[in-house]
């Protein structure tokens, strides 16, 4: 052993247990390695380094370095090498086996070193990869396990790009299998060697074929042995073939009895079977085993008709979901996983897509078993590199997530290039776009060679006449549209016209919406909602209207929400900067009100739901009218505002709408349908002259159509009103968003954890008044430079401020003074015999306001 080696193993000295490998029973032997790693966040020459006792942290997996830095204001995340130590020790067996590691992803590049010598890379971090370390184990002492992590851009790797983040890490588990040394495979691929087909099935019968991969330690001959259990436990067959082997790989081929009267897996009834599969020596010893659950149905797409199941219609109506939490990044623990996957069928959803790479094997093995169909693809997003290396890494991806992911009867579709023509023109980019075909087919060729019994899709956006243009539409066998509605394209109700032109220019293809959502921050809330305010209202509008367009629509197979959960993207510029909240549920997993807006639309149980439960502190200006809305799949609601009733109404497309006063003081709502019943209280404070608390303070929200309420904040920032005698408001000037140049972002407002309260400014107010009682106030004063006209020195705006008549800011430079989207306040205590009066006067282009305060002191 080198001298390095030693310093290494004095260092890991204080964690590592052996692993006992006690013959308990006969087969394979399989364990998480999670637990007690170490890491250090920076390359080291780890021949020479003298780090590792000192130095390096204690980890378990699955973990990132990513968990907090892509959420900081800094721009970027750490995107570079990661090391991680792990102490293996393995007591020698009584027979010789095999072990073999494997790693269910690492971003996104690993190297494993094990005992100083480099036994396994793999490139791309959403499949896994297996390593056969039997070669360099010793046995009775301590191994020392290496991995290179590395997450930096790579032009070779997908993907290039993309509106998430790239985590690094170990964040998914790795597992040590010990193995007879004839065992199934683990091939090149990352997958276990045996693939389940179930290439006939009907209401009658069933039939399951199999393919092992089997590695074989001298030509031998070996029984495979297959159990088959039905869904209710109970023994369907044993079945037996024997095989000769030769030393080395083998495949074999092997067709099973047939079932009679199969129990078929269907969304309603998700039936499994569970297949036991073993190899055994002549004398019946098992040598390697593995046990998978087989489902069988069948599936069909049609271009007129949609999407069938065992010969059934049905409309996939689904989500979006990301491998994201908040505080963990990329490194969710299995119940995590499992849960995102149970609030999704929780939802009444028959399909999820899993966008925009594999996921977690918890993730297909809970679809499996809830019944959702699922679409899944490579992560080759937005872009290429026209490279032979970039090719052959995509394609190498997709040999990976087809042959780690071929047993699980979710999946239905296999897809890959996500959004590829965004931004692209024909005349400028042709060459560029023909490259891209040019993948797209030798990716088709393979994806339908590797599996023959599943479809193939390409998500495109809503350039519907560059991507015929392109013969993108040609390629695949269904062909996914990302559409944003309401969104980012201002025409509501487009998305039925935009499928109705699709269906015309391209009537041989079946059609799934890949995405569709609109951003909605849970702090949001508005009367007035508008396109890109990212309130949880606008949020419905948008998710109704197109759920409207897509149920009209027989020949759509269904669509996915874009995105089940809020998730981090460090690029974002939105409401909360560094989110992307087209979630239905929040970051941290709390309904949103499209949540059961969509449940009350897929769901086949009972829904009945009061929206704005959550918006449960108001403060109106009493002269506001608001409709309360209930979500049900009933067809009938009655509603009672504080005990009186508001009368039944009939739900249309699920929702009931009433335009009940609510009060000053505690509401409570009452809805009920059937045997359903809802209850919600709702405190309000109705602004009106004469019903103004002063000394809790008022908060106008300058240029902003919407409330604002931060977590836990006792501060509810009110939307922009025009002044009306007794309270207070605006007097003149405009609203002025980032957003409205009309790409849907804001702007990530430094220094403030409230970018909404600057992120709308009023433009040349004449005024703003506010009618306070005599007395002594606090009147603070809020400003972020946000537009961009004035963000260069030279053309600022400058203007002076005054408060009943006395001037206490003169030549006010936002933008020069404090800089760009920076978030500044500045108070001031002021007496008054009764009212406040604001005034700005330009001096150069035109004075703005972000936010307003005003506190009674005494
Ligand atoms: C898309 C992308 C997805 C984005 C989404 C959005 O079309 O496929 O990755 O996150 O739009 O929110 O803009």
């Amino acid at each position: 052993m080198s001298r390095t080696f030693n310093r290494f193993i004095i260092g890991l000295t204080l964690f590592g247990s052996f692993f006992h490998f006690i013959a308990m029973g006969q087969g394979r032997i399989v364990r998480s390695i999670n637990e007690d790693w170490r890491f250090i966040k920076k390359d080291i020459n780890w021949e020479t380094s003298t780090e590792f006792s000192t130095r390096w942290e204690s980890v378990d997996l699955p973990h990132t370095w990513n968990t907090h830095d892509p959420f900081d204001e800094r721009p970027g995340y750490y995107r570079g090498i990661g090391w991680y130590a792990y102490q293996l020790n393995i007591t020698k067996p009584t027979t010789p086996k095999n072990y073999i590691l494997h790693f269910e992803a690492v971003n996104q590049e690993a190297e494993v070193m094990l005992n100083g010598k480099t036994v396994g890379k793999h490139l791309g971090g959403y499949t896994a990869f297996s390593i056969d370390i039997t070669k360099h184990v010793r046995f009775g002492e301590p191994n020392i396990l290496l991995v290179k992590v590395d997450n930096s851009h790579n032009e070779a790797i997908p993907p290039l790009k993309g509106d998430f983040n790239f985590y690094g890490g170990i964040y998914r588990d790795v597992w040590l299998y010990e193995v007879d040394r004839t065992h199934f495979n683990f091939s090149e691929f990352g997958d276990k060697g045996l693939f389940i087909s179930t290439p006939q099935v009907s209401k009658e019968k069933g039939l399951i074929t199999l393919k092992a991969n089997i590695k074989a330690h001298t030509n031998q001959s070996i029984v495979i042995a297959n159990k088959l259990f039905s869904p209710s436990g109970n023994l369907v067959f044993e079945d037996k073939q024997e095989r000769n082997l030769d030393q080395g790989e083998n495949e074999a081929s092997l067709i099973l009895p047939t079932v009679q009267q199969p129990e078929l897996w269907h969304p309603d009834s998700p039936h499994l079977y569970r297949l036991v599969t073993e190899i055994r020596d002549t004398n019946g010893k098992i040598l390697d085993n593995q046990t998978n659950q087989v489902g069988f149905r069948w599936f069909e797409f049609d271009a007129e008709k949609g999407f069938f199941i065992n010969g059934e219609h049905l409309k996939l109506m689904g989500t979006n979901r990301h491998q994201d939490f908040p505080g963990l990044g990329n490194a969710l623990s299995n119940d995590r996983h499992v849960s995102d996957v149970q609030l999704i069928k929780g939802m009444g959803s028959t399909f999820f897509r899993t966008a925009h790479y594999p996921q977690d094997p918890a993730v297909l093995d809970q679809a499996d078993r809830l019944g959702l169909v699922v679409t899944m693809e490579i992560p080759l997003d937005h872009d290429i590199t026209d490279s032979p290396e970039f090719l052959d890494n995509s394609k190498r991806m997709m040999q990976e997530m087809i042959r780690q992911n071929f047993n699980h009867p979710s999946v239905a579709v296999w897809a890959y290039m996500n959004e590829m023509l965004l931004g692209r023109n024909w005349d400028r980019d042709q060459a560029l776009i023909q490259k891209i075909v040019a993948q797209a087919k030798e990716l088709e060729a393979l994806t339908r060679a590797e599996d023959p019994s599943r479809f193939t899709m390409i998500p495109n956006h809503g350039a519907l006449d560059l991507y015929v243009k392109s013969g993108l539409t040609e390629i695949p066998m269904i062909v996914g549209w990302n559409l944003y509605y309401g969104w980012y394209e201002k025409d509501l109700s487009g998305a039925g016209a935009f499928l109705d032109a699709f269906r015309e220019k391209v009537p041989n293809k079946p059609v799934l919406i890949t995405e569709y959502g609109a951003g909605a921050d849970p702090r949001i809330r508005s009367l007035n909602p508008e396109r890109f305010d990212f309130s949880i209202e606008w949020q419905n509008i948008f998710h109704q209207q197109n759920l409207v367009e897509f149920m009209e629509r027989d020949f759509l197979a269904g669509a996915a929400i874009w995105n089940i959960a809020d998730f981090g993207s460090e690029g974002r510029q939105d409401a909360e900067p560094k989110i992307n909240s087209k979630g239905i549920v929040a970051k941290d997993r709390t309904p949103k009100d499209a949540f059961y807006l969509n449940q009350a639309w897929q769901s086949k149980k009972p829904v009945l739901k009061i929206a704005g439960m959550d918006w449960n502190k108001r403060m109106l200006h009493a002269q506001q009218t608001f409709p309360i809305q209930v979500f049900s799949n009933q067809t009938k609601v009655k509603l009672w505002l504080n005990g009186k009733s508001q009368g039944k109404k009939t739900t249309e497309d699920h929702i009931a709408t009433w335009n009940a006063p609510l009060q000053n003081g505690i509401n409570t709502l009452r809805a009920k349908a059937g045997s359903l019943e809802e209850t919600t209280q709702i405190e309000v404070e109705l602004i009106s002259a004469g019903n103004i608390n002063w000394a809790e303070g008022v908060h106008v929200n300058c240029g902003a159509n919407f409330f604002f309420n931060p977590e836990n904040e006792p501060v509810i920032w009110l939307s922009d009103e025009a002044y009306s005698t007794g309270t207070f408001g605006y007097n003149g000037g405009n609203e002025f968003r980032p957003r409205d140049r009309g790409i849907g972002s804001d702007m990530d407002v430094y220094c403030t954890n409230f970018d909404p309260v600057y992120q709308t400014n009023r433009v040349a107010p004449n005024a703003y008044q506010f009618d306070v009682p005599a007395g002594k106030y606090e009147v603070t004063l809020h400003w972020a430079e946000v537009d961009r006209k004035f963000e260069n020195a030279g053309n600022e705006r400058v203007f002076n401020v005054s408060i009943n008549g006395q001037t206490y800011f003169k030549q006010l430079n936002i933008a020069a003074t404090y800089g760009f989207r920076r978030a500044i306040s500045k108070s001031l205590a002021i007496e008054t015999e009764g009212g406040l009066a604001i005034d700005f006067e330009a001096i150069e282009n035109q004075p703005f306001i972000s936010a307003i305060e005003i506190r009674k002191l005494f």
